[in-house]
């Protein structure tokens, strides 16, 4: 990366205030174990950087790719506030959330046209990626496998609702000027879905050359030439940044600390709901229910439903788990206070 333009990279007035004086402010592009290369606007190489030794043990620093940071004496001296974080869940009682890629402006679920074009995988796209503060755009590759894509794209124009819908080809160049053009400058787009499906053939046709490593590249070049993939963010020719990292494929769904996403990503079904006679409505037995109605019509496609049913009972369990890791924290640091109390008390 050349001449670091801050603006280019997305350095906004509102930045600019939450920036503590004396700090020079970057845009963190790669995060590798306990390094980060971050982009500033002296220009030349992103610097190599890294949080002070009090911060790294620090759990609640987390420091991703596409954070705005202050940096001083070559250290990271604090995090921004973000725009958006697409987070990875934590499984157990004790990890943490882990941010994969932050202040992200859209985010692009990309996906085959292909035998596995899967609508509830979308859903499950969808309401994550609200979640996390990204506006979520669809994105169908390899549209020169098929005559005619139109009957799948009506597939998922089903699940989208009014989420734009892009088809491309990487192989005829179909749809990808017109993809690019969505990520304006200073914007960032991540490319987030399964492995295999496209993702990194379409940055290095954007980019005009083979940066990224592909499942092509890949076989044919056990060499290492393609040494960068770890540069998780990649300024575009012309404007504009996309994140292409592997871990984003690993996306699941979050804290439900938006929890207008479901309603977002289900629209259509929250409508349904707020008709039904009861406000409280299961939609089991009750009589006046609209969704059972739908159903029954066939005008709520089962399945569909069913996706929704699923993806609320996981995010009240996420929820509850979440809550539990919070209290637990709580009564740490309380144990903490009341032992360092106990211990001044006695040296009185
Ligand atoms: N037919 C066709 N194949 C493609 C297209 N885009 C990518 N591929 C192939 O799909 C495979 C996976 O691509 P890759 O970019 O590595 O996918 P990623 O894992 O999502 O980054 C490679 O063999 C590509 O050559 C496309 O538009 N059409
Ligand atoms: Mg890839
Ligand atoms: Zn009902």
């Amino acid at each position: 990366m050349s001449e670091h333009d801050l603006d280019a990279l997305g350095w906004s007035p509102e930045l600019a205030e939450s920036l503590e004086p004396g700090l020079e402010p970057g845009r963190v592009i790669a995060a590798h174990r306990a390094a980060y290369d971050v982009a500033v606007a002296s220009g030349g190489e992103a610097v190599r950087t890294r949080l002070p030794g009090r911060m790294a043990h620090f759990d609640e620093v987390d420091v991703a790719v596409g954070d705005w940071v202050g940096l001083s004496d070559g250290l990271i001296r604090s995090v921004l506030p973000r725009r958006s974080a697409l987070v990875r869940t934590a499984a157990g009682l004790t990890s943490k959330p882990q941010t994969l890629a932050a202040n992200v402006d859209t985010a692009f679920i990309v996906t085959s046209l292909g035998p596995d074009l899967e609508p509830r995988r979308l859903e499950r796209y969808l309401v994550t990626i609200w979640e996390s503060g990204a506006s979520p755009e669809i994105v169908l590759t390899k549209a020169d496998r098929l005559d005619d894509p139109s009957p799948m794209v009506a597939q998922v124009e089903a699940v989208a609702l009014g989420v734009p819908v892009w088809v491309v080809s990487s192989v005829t160049g179909d749809g990808c000027d017109a993809l690019r053009a969505r990520i304006g400058v200073g914007k960032t787009a991540v490319l987030i879905g399964s492995s295999g499906v496209g993702k990194s053939t379409l940055v290095n046709r954007w980019l005009g050359e083979e940066l990224l490593a592909t499942q092509e590249t890949r076989a044919d070049d056990d060499e290492g030439r393609h040494t960068t993939t770890h540069r998780a963010l990649i300024e575009l020719p012309g404007g504009g940044m996309v994140i292409d990292t592997p871990g984003i494929r690993e996306l699941q769904l979050g804290d439900a600390g938006n929890s207008g996403a479901l309603e977002e990503t289900f629209a259509d079904v929250e409508a349904l709901a707020s008709q039904c006679r009861f406000n409280d409505c299961a939609h089991e037995t009750e009589p006046g229910c609209a969704v059972r109605a739908a159903l029954a019509d066939g005008s709520l496609p089962g399945d569909r439903y069913a996706s929704w049913q699923k993806l609320q009972r996981e995010l009240r369990a996420i929820a509850r788990r979440t809550d539990a890791r919070l209290r637990q924290e709580d009564r740490r640091r309380w144990q903490l206070l009341t032992k360092d109390a106990r211990s001044r008390t006695r040296h009185r």
